[in-house]
């Protein structure tokens, strides 16, 4: 919005050229997530504690967490309101994907809202029901893919992290890899939210990540030089992604250790979406493994216990997620929390190598 009048404006002052860089309106659009998250997260804090938005009390939790039922809960809130208005001021507004992702964000937080809505309704920590949770985010994710793929000119060839020259075409096939990767990434950080700043620590490396990834996918010379598939106007997801970076950064300020909010549902559910998709639409869906690794280990964590537990009647772990298992040993919170973080940047690392090494 912001971006169209203020760049409209070179033509009687030059200044106004500035405007059409993305480096420039993403620096923007970061601070000025900054702001609105700091501005806004006290205020909310206050208010969902006097209406007494919390997560509720729960039985079958490590000791330490019954602690905290007392803190508030939906905080994703602030991280989507954060997100939005800085892209919906520096981006540019006819760019389809910039919509894809903001409908994304969107639908899976009014999922994750809902679920959050019943499990304070019922007091019990019982949102919706998981089967009916999953078909509609397959169902969303569905609509999404297949807007992808019929709606821009979209390539469904995939890429292959340091494999340059292999780059299979998937057809018709990439709907249903799409549709994996996004309900793949919703449930998956969701499932990673279960310390304070554990979710959104990994959530800010994949999101630097794909901030340079977006830009370089949306350069000609640059993606022609690097070998990686080149997306037409994936450079505004670059602006995006410094949205969403600058709200996880403020929401991370009250979420670090002793949290003073959590992002509930319409968080974690909306951030893995989101993710899931810029993966998809800046050709590195391979990609969102490797950068989202911490994510990846806690959901393989949870499919084998479930399988173990169901077969053999037998724990893997002390308990599942992962998280739970060294919270089970003795490891303290904040020691957990700072080395998945320590993994994902060097995960976020590895990721970027794969531009040279191909
Ligand atoms: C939600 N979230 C919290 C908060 C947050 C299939 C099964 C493995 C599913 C899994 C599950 O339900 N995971 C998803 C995990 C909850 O946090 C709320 O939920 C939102 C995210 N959805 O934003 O609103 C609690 O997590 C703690 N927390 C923090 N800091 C944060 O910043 O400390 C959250 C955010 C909060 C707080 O205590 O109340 C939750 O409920 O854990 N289920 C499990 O994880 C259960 N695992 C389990 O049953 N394992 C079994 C196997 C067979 C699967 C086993 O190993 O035997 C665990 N759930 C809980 N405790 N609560 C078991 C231990």
């Amino acid at each position: 919005m912001l971006y169209s009048i203020l760049y409209g404006l070179h033509d009687w002052v030059f200044a106004f050229n500035v405007f059409r860089y993305i480096t420039f309106r993403t620096f923007l659009s970061i601070m000025t997530a900054l702001f609105i998250s700091f501005l806004l997260t006290p205020y909310v804090i206050k208010k969902f504690n006097h209406w007494r938005v919390k997560s509720g009390k729960r039985e079958d939790v490590p000791e330490r967490h019954r602690l905290k039922s007392e803190t508030p809960t939906m905080g994703g809130f602030v991280i989507l309101v954060s997100t939005i208005i800085p892209t919906l001021l520096w981006a540019d507004l006819n760019n389809k994907y910039i919509w894809i992702v903001i409908l994304t964000l969107l639908t899976f937080g009014g999922i994750g809202f809902l679920d959050d809505l019943l499990k304070l309704k019922n007091k019990n920590g019982k949102g919706i029901r998981g089967t009916t949770k999953f078909l509609l985010q397959i169902l969303v994710a569905l609509a999404i893919s297949l807007y992808i793929n019929f709606g821009t000119d979209f390539n469904t060839s995939l890429s292959l992290p340091f494999f340059k020259t292999i780059t299979p075409d998937l057809g018709i096939f990439y709907i249903l890899l799409s549709v994996f990767i996004i309900v793949g990434s919703s449930n998956s950080v969701n499932l990673t939210d279960g310390l304070d700043g554990l979710a959104i620590g990994p959530v800010l490396t994949v999101c630097g990540t794909f901030m340079i990834f977006s830009y370089l996918a949306g350069h000609a010379k640059f993606a022609n030089y690097l070998q990686i598939f080149h997306v037409k106007g994936a450079g505004e997801l670059t602006i995006l992604c410094g949205a969403m970076l600058g709200a996880g950064i403020g929401f991370l300020w009250y979420n670090a250790y002793p949290a003073e909010l959590f992002m509930g549902d319409i968080g974690s559910l909306s951030l893995g979406a989101a993710l899931g998709v810029i993966a998809v639409l800046i050709k590195q869906e391979i990609l969102l493994l490797i950068t989202g690794g911490i994510f990846v280990a806690e959901t393989i964590s949870v499919i084998i216990q479930v399988i173990s537990y169901k077969w053999k009647r037998r724990r893997v772990f002390m308990m599942a997620p992962i998280h739970h298992h060294f919270e089970l040993k003795g490891w303290s919170e904040e020691k957990i929390v700072v080395r998945f973080w320590i993994i994902s940047i060097i995960l976020a690392l590895i990721a970027l190598s794969t531009l040279k090494l191909r």
